[in-house]
């Protein structure tokens, strides 16, 4: 569709970035915390540990202040499940409260607002040992974790996000959190028991949110990304509506609407895979539960084809396309460039999955996650000429405002990352940050904070509401 008049991002529009606990925080295993299953794997092979990360723990002011100086609007940033409860539950890291609370009175001393992720990939290794996900106490236990940040936190908090990437933990698992489900006789059984009872945490979290913080708004975050056959092949057009069903849809369709997506549950079926942990009276909350608006963390588009008789499956991590026997198969998108660490560059269909998620859902979109992972370098003068940040930015801005014309209503935009962190699978070098943050894989340096091109060319954009992107 071409617009004559572009409409302009709305007034109040939050402008931010992004970080997780456990990639940007260190101060893994003091101040109180417990362990959470980041801090007990074994990192991939030549990629630091998350002890120190950026150690914003204690960086905070300085990098609050860089957000501020950038203009921020809002920054988004996870709560440690493990610092405020370190076994998970029950006794509470008073040390941790505090540190929460001043990172968020931090913010709004500055007019920017904390929007918060409850769980980003971190649950702790206590709860972990009594089987995680699998178990049921574990949603207990996240309402309760919910429902002491409601009440530390909620009377400055009004943005909350349930589950990040819930998706990418139930299809990326080994990747973004080094667990390896193929242990288990039926792996995809257990897999989706988890993920049952993570809909189930998430739901219970809405409705406590909004009976505890009537003014607050909270909704899902998970990585959705539309989906392209690789061909016209009909067999194709169904791999990809496949491949949608069980990347996006079904945490789309839970979250909003309370039900399972029937492909995804007819796949299930075939592996006598359904989950069988469905309580009576859980289907009820799921649908009782409404999301305020959907978060979706948003880096590039899939494609896949129809796999012949007998192809394999493979795995891949957020975005490199896994395959799936006799469901649909991952393949290179000749039309994309790539970034250095060979994730495919989609700015359209950026705008494809804003128009396609909202005409499904019909609720205000809030992006926390778009950005390009790259081996930036420190020049001797401190600065840090990442145009190619820029460009892909740029683009994605353009494509943003494109989606708001056709009618998309959005709330925000909060790239990854705000300062640079460790990456889930891939080290310090693969750099997303506006600030840069000076140490190598495993030399710590000063930690000193630089700013790169990209942070004066973002303060720009935001000074301008987003007219600006030259
Ligand atoms: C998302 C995660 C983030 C972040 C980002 C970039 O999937 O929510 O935690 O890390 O991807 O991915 P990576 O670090 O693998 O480059």
């Amino acid at each position: 569709m071409l617009h004559k008049t572009l409409k302009q991002f709305p007034k109040g529009f939050l402008w931010g970035a992004s970080t997780s606990a456990y990639q940007v925080e260190g101060a893994s295993l003091t101040n109180g915390k417990g362990p959470s299953v980041q801090d007990v794997k074994t990192p991939p092979a030549g990629t630091s540990g998350f002890e120190v990360a950026a150690d914003q723990y204690h960086h905070y002011k300085e990098d609050v202040a860089l957000m501020g100086e950038m203009g921020f609007r809002t920054y988004r940033f996870s709560i440690s499940w493990s610092r405020l409860l370190p076994e998970g539950t029950g006794r509470v890291n008073q040390e941790g409260v505090d540190y929460y609370n001043a990172l968020i009175d931090e913010c709004l001393k500055y007019g920017i607002q904390p929007l918060v992720t409850m769980y980003h990939f971190d649950l702790p290794a206590a709860l972990e040992e009594r089987g995680g996900w699998a178990n049921r106490a574990t949603v207990d236990a996240f309402v309760e974790f919910s429902e002491l940040m409601f009440r530390s936190f909620g009377d400055r908090v009004r943005y909350w996000l349930t589950i990040n990437e819930q998706n990418m933990m139930t299809l990326a698992a080994e990747a973004v959190m080094g667990i390896d489900f193929s242990k288990f006789d039926n792996p995809n059984k257990h897999v989706y028991e988890m993920n049952h009872n993570m809909l189930l945490a998430q739901a219970k979290a809405m409705c406590l949110c909004h009976q505890m913080l009537p003014d607050a708004k909270i909704g899902p975050a998970p990585n959705i990304a539309l989906v392209y056959p690789a061909s016209n092949k009909p067999e194709d057009i169904l791999a990809a509506q496949n491949f949608n069903a069980l990347r996006n849809w079904l945490y789309l369709d839970m979250a909003v609407y309370g039900i399972y997506n029937n492909l995804v549950w007819s796949w299930l079926e075939e592996q006598d895979a359904t989950p069988e942990n469905i309580q009576v009276g859980d289907m009820e909350i799921m649908r009782a539960a409404k999301p305020d608006f959907i978060a979706f963390n948003y880096y590039s588009t899939a494609t896949v084809a129809m796999p012949g008789p007998g192809e394999a499956g493979t795995s891949g991590d957020q975005q490199r396309g896994a395959t799936i026997e006799g469901f649909f198969k991952a393949m290179p998108n000749p039309n994309l460039p790539r970034t250095e660490f060979g994730w495919e560059i989609d700015p359209i269909g950026f705008r494809n999955t804003l128009r396609e998620v909202y005409s499904r859902y019909h609720l205000p979109i809030l992006i926390t996650e778009n950005g390009l992972g790259a081996y930036d370098k420190l020049e001797e003068d401190g600065s840090v000429h990442d145009q190619y940040r820029i460009d892909y930015l740029r683009a994605h801005i353009e494509q943003m405002r494109l989606a708001i014309s056709d009618g998309v209503q959005m709330l925000g935009y909060c790239p990854w990352s705000a300062v640079d962190l460790i990456s889930t699978h891939e080290g310090i070098v693969k750099r997303y940050g506006f600030i840069y943050v000076n140490r190598d894989e495993f030399d710590l340096k000063d930690l000193k904070r630089y700013r790169k091109d990209s942070f004066y060319w973002y303060k720009k954009v935001i000074a301008s509401n987003g007219e600006e992107l030259g």
